[in-house]
């Protein structure tokens, strides 16, 4: 891309050119996947705690067409508060939202791009899109694993949500070449709990040990990229039936009120943080910090 239409924060110029370590963040979190203000406290606190740990944040997004990689206090709060003048931008956005001077929140997917021109290859974010529940029919399936499959950075979450079907999204991982390696665990996560019952691809239980894979793709010129699940800390981990329950009936809401494409995962999203009354929002800005602390450890030792 060139230079004119990519913009990097200058503590991230700074990292790329020291060589540094540098862990990218998404800003959909931030703009459709909590409310109004822990949205912002959390993306504040993601990027503080980034540099506690001894990594540059790089929280990407669009803004007035030019693909920024690292933002200010400014910039974030626009993304917190702007929810509707902000686009959810997947992979098919990026070239519109620049073309025609948009503003769009990066997805897993699109924080990917963006982060693999700017040659990062660690982000952290909470949990990932996958094959929703009922893809058979709908064919819902997130354009976030096909980036998984093609571009070379590796992703930390707490595991796919259940508003998801995991063992679909198990098998489209394994189908695209996409390995999931569980951090200090065998099984994957299921976001709001530490169990699932699926057994990831590969246990690890040191950064170290993921950044050598990281390492291994770059040398052998291998495109793909890698899911890392780490799961949920214990005491911020919630009760299995409260949240199947939530999520039960908030998929069920959807279908009724036909909410479909590019809008479902937030809607869930949105009324599962309603329906646990705030606790799943607790439970998410936990284990994101937690993802966050995971990645600068990975990204310090590729
Ligand atoms: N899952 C979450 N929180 C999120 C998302 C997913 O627990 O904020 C966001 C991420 O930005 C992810 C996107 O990339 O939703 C996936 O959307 P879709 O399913 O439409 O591809
Ligand atoms: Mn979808």
């Amino acid at each position: 891309m060139l230079n004119d239409q990519l913009k990097y924060s200058k503590e991230v110029r700074w990292a790329l050119e020291a060589g540094t370590p540098i862990i990218a963040l998404e800003s959909t979190i931030i703009s459709h996947g909590m409310p109004y203000p822990d949205n912002l406290a959390t993306a504040r606190e993601c990027e503080r705690v980034a540099r506690e740990c001894g990594a540059v944040p790089a929280t990407c997004a669009i803004l007035r067409g030019k693909a920024h990689i690292g933002l200010d206090e400014e910039q974030l709060d626009f993304l917190a508060r702007e929810r509707g003048n902000v686009v959810k931008a997947s992979r098919r956005d990026i070239p519109v939202l620049i073309a025609r001077g948009m503003n769009g929140a990066t997805t897993v997917a699109a924080t990917m791009i963006l982060a693999s021109l700017a040659g990062i290859r660690v982000f952290a974010t909470g949990g990932v899109g996958g094959v929703h529940r009922g893809a058979e029919r709908t064919m819902d399936i997130s354009a976030d694993l096909e980036e998984l499959a093609n571009t070379p950075v590796a992703v930390v979450c707490a595991g796919p949500k259940s508003i998801l079907d995991l063992p679909l999204t198990l098998e489209y991982l394994e189908t695209r070449g996409v390995p999931v390696i569980g951090y200090g665990t065998d099984e994957v996560p299921a976001f709001y709990t530490r169990n699932s019952g699926l057994k990831v691809d590969y246990r690890m239980d040191t950064p170290g040990e993921i950044a050598a894979v990281i390492r291994t793709q770059k040398l052998i010129g291998y495109n793909g990229g890698m899911l890392v699940v780490n799961p949920i800390p214990e005491e911020f981990s919630m009760d299995p039936a409260a949240i199947d329950s939530a999520i039960a009936r908030a998929c069920a809401e959807a279908e009724e009120k036909g909410v479909r494409g590019k809008e479902l995962t937030p809607y869930l999203l949105t009324r599962v943080t309603e329906l646990t009354g705030g606790q799943s929002l607790g439970a998410n800005i936990a284990l994101v910090l937690n993802n966050v602390k995971l990645a600068a450890a990975i990204a310090a030792r590729i």
